[in-house]
Formats: structure tokens, C-alpha cells, sequence
């Protein structure tokens, strides 16, 4: 059970998050991969043109964004959330999905992520559909190259150096061939947030691994079977991008703080603040000519 904490008291929410983190039952034991992952997915749809998407609603509860199969398997993330919500009406799930992801971040010795609440939530598909526009097919496809990379983090305003900055997060969690179909984690302690993402991508040897899943990368070490995407590959074949896996690789101070700022942005992306500091569907509101 969850534990009701006064409202506005986000430092008591984080307490609640770092506590439904513990999952012996779950993947590494513990649920903060995936709960970073589900605060990525819900701002990671935002078009800075169409000024829609991002973590705003929490749109991801309902659906067609709930059956995207880019979001398969992030039903644990949200469930496993669910009771500190329940617990504490008080707080958007919005707010929450995305203070749970800078909270496990820092849990797995990851930086501060800057995080401000505001956020609404839309209560159900056709409140969603109302205002969250298109958003369909916007996330990354792991199986494609650098090209896509800067089609899809152009499209929310991302420089070639914050792309890879980002990508470090699979230091964190693992792939599941029931949910994207690729398998294994990137590095041997994946619940611990570092910079070893980079290091391996940069000094290990990649092959194709031989199965009858998506082409991935591997890699064995200390007897485990590491992977990469052809994405993450895509950060070493593409010379601007290689440039920024070597600093990170070398630098974890610099990684951290390029990462802390670039996931910031991210869970920012799209949410419209009124003056109360909520984002009351600020543009909705304008368009209808509303004051
Ligand atoms: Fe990712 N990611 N991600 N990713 N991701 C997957 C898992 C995680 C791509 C594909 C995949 C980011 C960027 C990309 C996490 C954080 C981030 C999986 C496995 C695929 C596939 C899903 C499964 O099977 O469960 C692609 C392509 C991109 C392109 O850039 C960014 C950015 C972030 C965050 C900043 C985390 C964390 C996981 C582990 C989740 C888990 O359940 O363990």
C-alpha cells in the first residue's frame, strides 16, 4: 500500500517512488528501467511544428497511444505507479509518470534531473483524442539507422549532441522479445546509471547475433549476452555522432550533465503553463480565442 503524503509534497512522492522500485519479482529487481522509459515514451512523442505529443495528459493510459507496440510491455511501468496515485489524488498521473522517471534515475546513481509539476491529465480517449492531435508512429524504431535518429529528436527540437546524450539511458533496464521483439540488456549491471553504455559501445566488439529475432548486435561478457540495437550501432557509424559517444565514454561528469539537461527538456516538451503554473490546455483555450 502506497502512503498518502500532504499534497504538493513531492519529496514524499519520491520517497513513494523509490519504495515501489524494489520489485524482487520483476526483471533486475527492481522496476527503474522501465519506469524511465515510460516518462521518455510519454513526452517522446511531442512535434515542435505541430506544437503537440509530450507528457502532458498522460495520454498513454488510453487507446490508440496505450496500443501503440512501441509502448508494449510499459503497462508494468504504470501499474506499478498506480497505487501511489491512487493514494495521492492529489498528483497528475502526468506528473507522476514523469517525477518517477527523474526519481529512478537518481535512485540508480544517475544526476538531478530538473522537474517542475504542472501537468493535466486527459481522462479518457476522446478528452486525449481531442488534444493530443496525431501522434501515431512518432517513437524511434530500433532497427533503422542514424538518418531516423535525427528525423524523430529534430522533430522535438534535439541537437545531434543531446540524441546521444539521451541514448546513454540504455545503460538502464533490457530489451523483451515479448514486448519489441530485440533481447538482453546493454551492459552486465543494468539497474545502475553510469556511463558504461558508451565505454562498451566504443571498446567491445559488435556481431550480428545469430537467432531468428530482429537483427541486434552482441556481445558475450563476464558470461553475459550484452546487445545493441542497430540504432545504438548507428551512434558509432555516424562521425558526428561517434564524436559525442567518445567524450561520454571518457567523461562521465560530462554525460551526466548533458543528460540531466536533455532529459529536463524532454519531460518539458509540450507542457504549457498558465499562470497558476498548470497547464491548463493553454493553446487550446487561445485557439478557441479564449482568453
Ligand atoms: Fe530505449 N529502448 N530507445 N531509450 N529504453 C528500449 C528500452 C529502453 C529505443 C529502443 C528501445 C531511448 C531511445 C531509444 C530506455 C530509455 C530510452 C527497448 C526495449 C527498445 C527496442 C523495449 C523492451 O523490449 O522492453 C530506440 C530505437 C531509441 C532511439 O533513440 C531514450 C532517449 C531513452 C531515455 C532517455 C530504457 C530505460 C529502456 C529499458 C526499459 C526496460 O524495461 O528495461
Amino acid at each position: 500500500m502506497a502512503k498518502a503524503v500532504p499534497k504538493g509534497d513531492y519529496d514524499g512522492i519520491r520517497a513513494e517512488v523509490r519504495k515501489v522500485m524494489k520489485q524482487p519479482d520483476y526483471d533486475d529487481g527492481s522496476a527503474g528501467p522501465v519506469l524511465v522509459r515510460l516518462a521518455w515514451h510519454a513526452s517522446g512523442t511531442f512535434s515542435l511544428v505541430e506544437h503537440n505529443g509530450g507528457s502532458n495528459g498522460a495520454g498513454l493510459r488510453h487507446g490508440k497511444e496505450a496500443a501503440d507496440p512501441a509502448n508494449a510491455g510499459l503497462y508494468h511501468a504504470i501499474e506499478f505507479l498506480m497505487p501511489i496515485q491512487q493514494a495521492n489524488p492529489w498528483i497528475t498521473h502526468a506528473d507522476l509518470w514523469t517525477l518517477a522517471g527523474v526519481e529512478a534515475i537518481k535512485a540508480m546513481g544517475g544526476p538531478d534531473v530538473p522537474w517542475q509539476p504542472g501537468r493535466m491529465d486527459y481522462n479518457d480517449e476522446s478528452h486525449a483524442e481531442e488534444h493530443r492531435g496525431n501522434i501515431s508512429d512518432r517513437l524511434p524504431d530500433g532497427a533503422l539507422g542514424a538518418s531516423h535518429l535525427r528525423d524523430v529528436f529534430g522533430r522535438m527540437g534535439y541537437s545531434d549532441q543531446e540524441i546521444v546524450a539521451l541514448s546513454g539511458a540504455h545503460t538502464l533496464g533490457r530489451c523483451h522479445a515479448d514486448r519489441s521483439g530485440f533481447d538482453g540488456p546493454w551492459v552486465v549491471n543494468p539497474t545502475r546509471f553510469s556511463n558504461q553504455y558508451f565505454k562498451l559501445l566504443s571498446t567491445r566488439k559488435w556481431v550480428p547475433r545469430k537467432w531468428d529475432g530482429p537483427l541486434q548486435f552482441e556481445n558475450i561478457m563476464a558470461g553475459e549476452r550484452l546487445m545493441m540495437l542497430p540504432t545504438d550501432m548507428a551512434l558509432m557509424e555516424d562521425p558526428v555522432f561517434k564524436e559525442w559517444v567518445l567524450k561520454y565514454a571518457k567523461d562521465q561528469n560530462l554525460f551526466f550533465k548533458d543528460f540531466a539537461n536533455a532529459f529536463g527538456k524532454l519531460i518539458e516538451l509540450g507542457v504549457d503553463r498558465d499562470d497558476s503554473g498548470f497547464a491548463h490546455l493553454v493553446r487550446q483555450a487561445a485557439k478557441e480565442g479564449k482568453p
